[in-house]
């Protein structure tokens, strides 16, 4: 058996978790188009033949701006802890620039192997690609640079290949039938987030968190957490519909987590400033 944890690091945005996803096989992480999305470390489980590869997904690296992204840039930096690799993920799209070799910096630093993932090549053409590959190759001494679209999941198999080789003897952290390591309470409370962010934009989606109140067998209770009465407005919409579209959306793959049909009731809450507020972040685990 061999086996291991390696950190999926890279700029907000660029498809770190729907890679991650297509990685296992499944939904381990919620995705969505607007940056920051992850907020807290979470494990993708893959049980492949004769390896069991972790792949930890993190927030976007960044320079922390508020207390919230000090968090959030705290928890990938711990992350590098203790990983056998790191995979690098690119959005090919976008110009690979200063950030990029911010992040190259520290993660070539690490003394372990650094795979990058040139994500998103279903949007180029292969000329671009090319390119682009180029451009990654001279961030720093790779150990294998695979073109990948984590959305039509070409390359993702080479990809899985390429990091199970690099796993050492160990054995499995994880039961064989797991593919996740978070706990259905925060699957729910993430899926309901998914579902807002989808319906939000500019500034609103980095205001909203979820907690889940009460889980019992029938029933969820959640509060969806803003920082103003005006988002609140917003996020709750005309008589409720906004709403009532975050719980129709977010209902049936909630059911299919929990197994179970269950009565969703969600509730909207202005707490201010809870982006700043060390407790609450803590409460969130954040
Ligand atoms: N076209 C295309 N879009 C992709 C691909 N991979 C991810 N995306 C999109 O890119 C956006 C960001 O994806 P995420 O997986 O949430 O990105 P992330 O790196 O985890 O973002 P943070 O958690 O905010 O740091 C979403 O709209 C995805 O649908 C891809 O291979 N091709
Ligand atoms: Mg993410």
């Amino acid at each position: 058996m061999r086996s291991g944890f390696v950190a999926v690091a890279g700029r907000p945005n660029v498809g770190k978790s729907t890679l991650v996803n297509a990685l296992c096989g499944g939904k381990v992480a919620i995705v969505s188009d607007k940056p920051q999305t992850t907020r807290r470390r979470i494990s993708g489980i893959v049980n492949g033949d004769g390896y069991q590869l972790v792949l930890v997904d993190l927030p976007g690296f960044q320079r922390p701006r508020d207390l919230l992204t000090e968090h959030l840039q705290r928890t990938v930096d711990q992350a590098f802890e203790d990983v056998e690799a790191v995979l690098f993920v690119l959005d090919c799209r976008e110009r690979i620039g200063a950030g990029d070799r911010f992040i190259a910096e520290r993660v070539f630093g690490l003394d372990v192997p650094v795979v990058i993932a040139l994500n998103k090549v279903d949007r180029l053409k292969p000329g671009h690609i090319a390119t682009q590959m180029n451009t990654a190759a001279a961030l720093g001494d790779f150990h294998a640079l695979h073109p990948v679209s984590a959305k039509t999941g070409d390359g993702v198999g080479e990809l899985r290949d390429e990091l199970a080789a690099l796993l050492p003897d160990g054995p499995a952290y994880f039961p064989a039938d797991r593919r996740s390591d978070v706990e259905p309470e925060l699957q729910v409370a993430e899926l309901v987030r998914e579902k807002a962010l989808e319906l939000t934009r500019d500034e609103l989606p980095h205001a909203i968190s979820v907690e889940v109140e009460e889980m019992v067998e029938t029933s969820v209770r959640a509060i969806i957490y803003v920082e103003t009465d005006s988002q609140k407005m917003i996020v709750v919409g005309r008589g409720g519909s906004m709403v009532r579209e975050i719980g129709t959306r977010a209902r049936p793959e909630i059911e299919a987590v929990l197994g179970r049909r269950v009565y969703l009731e969600l509730r909207v809450k202005a707490r201010p400033r809870w982006r700043r507020d060390e407790a609450m972040l803590e409460r969130l685990g954040i």
